[in-house]
């Protein structure tokens, strides 16, 4: 029962991937910016062992722009699995320091040798946002795959979204938390398996971390709004290929 449910939520998904990739262009009208508050985040691979992760490896980049309690979300991201939905959140715990996990997290579930979301829980904290495509955005959507965004066929992602229900505390900490990207085709067969099951309830390799990077307070004066592909933002992106 659990595994049809999940096929059939993946193939919705599959076959919706223009829903993932809104143009909008013409977006919120933000051009006054009373107050507006942005945070980037660099996002990095989740270091897996890299005998285990089938080769995972993504990366990256967040802009969030708070305005008046609405939260302007831009993630572009390379390297997924392609064609298959991947969850995306803001974790963190608030009022805490949080990091994105070391080698060190591998320790736990299915896999030794694999960052399960439990076994990041304790660098990276709980669950806040949901980068979900529509519809709930709280922490109780984290898991569903049918409103996560979808990479194209390069395993490329754009996302973009103007949330209305961030809750204050959470924009309050934002520049402490991370933003996590999940999902990794681990064996290549161009789909979710349905198990190994992790502590989450969640098949492994729908909710396997595979990037992550922490949001930090990028005020100054917004250095290019709508930036391309994340180049010239200040950090060295050493990874030398974006999959074009
Ligand atoms: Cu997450």
């Amino acid at each position: 029962m659990r595994n049809r449910s999940l096929f059939t939520v993946l193939a919705g998904a599959a076959l919706l991937p223009a829903l993932a990739i809104p143009a909008l262009a013409t977006d919120a009208p933000t051009d006054d910016r009373r107050d507006a508050t942005t945070y980037q985040a660099r996002l990095d691979p989740v270091p897996h062992h890299p005998q285990a992760d089938g080769g995972s490896d993504v990366s990256g980049h967040a802009t969030l722009v708070e305005v008046d309690g609405e939260l302007k979300v831009e993630v572009r991201a390379y390297g997924l699995s392609p064609l298959l939905p991947h969850l995306m959140h803001i974790h963190g715990e608030l009022e805490a320091q949080n990091e994105c996990p070391g080698p060190q997290f591998r320790k736990g579930g299915v896999s030794d040798r694999l960052i399960e979301t439990v076994d990041g829980l304790p660098s990276y904290g709980p669950i806040q946002v949901t980068f979900s495509t529509e519809g709930d955005t709280s922490p109780a959507a984290a898991l569903s795959l049918g409103t996560a965004p979808v990479a194209d066929a390069d395993g490329k992602l754009a996302y973009q979204r103007v949330l209305l229900d961030v809750p204050n505390d959470v924009l309050d900490e934002l520049g402490d938390l991370h933003i996590v990207i999940h999902g990794s085709d681990l064996d290549g067969d161009g789909m979710y398996d349905a198990t190994p099951l992790t502590a989450l309830g969640a098949p492994l390799e729908a909710e396997l971390p595979v990037a992550c990077g922490q949001l930090e307070d990028g005020d100054g004066q917004a250095r290019g709004h709508g930036q391309g592909q994340g180049q010239g933002q200040g950090h060295d992106h050493g990874k030398g290929h974006h999959h074009g």
